[in-house]
């Protein structure tokens, strides 16, 4: 089993919430924020059979778009400190892909 760990932008998360439950894929929604921009996003986990991660994958890349946002000095909170607008593509969806050993619900 592997647990998909996607982070999206908030403006794809009812779709993609939607599509998961189309496609019978179990699925957590949690609201998150980046550490960079601070902005809201949205995080999900997705756990399934070792067979269903292209699946997910798949539903996750259909239902994101990458954006273009212009990050100002205020936007910026932690670590590193910009003087001037700075123009970033937000990427449609970040996504990890890990073991799970165990499996339980009760
Ligand atoms: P944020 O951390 O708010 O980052 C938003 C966008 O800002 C990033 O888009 C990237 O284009 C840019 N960015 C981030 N850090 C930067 C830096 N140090 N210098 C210049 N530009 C920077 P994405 O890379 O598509 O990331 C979108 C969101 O996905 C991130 O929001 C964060 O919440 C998450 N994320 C991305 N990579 C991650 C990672 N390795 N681990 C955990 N979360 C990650």
């Amino acid at each position: 089993m592997k647990l998909v760990i996607a982070i999206v932008q908030k403006e794809d998360s009812n779709d993609l919430q939607r599509a998961f439950v189309q496609n019978d894929f179990r699925a957590t929604k949690l609201a998150t924020s980046g550490g960079f921009l601070s902005q809201g996003n949205t995080t999900f986990l997705v756990g399934c059979d070792d067979d269903k991660v292209d699946d997910v994958l798949k539903i996750i890349k259909e239902q994101s778009q990458a954006r273009e946002e212009i990050a100002t000095p205020h936007m910026v909170s932690t670590g590193y400190e910009i003087t001037q607008p700075l123009k970033v593509i937000v990427g449609g969806a970040t996504c990890f892909v890990v073991p799970v050993d165990e499996f339980k619900r009760f």
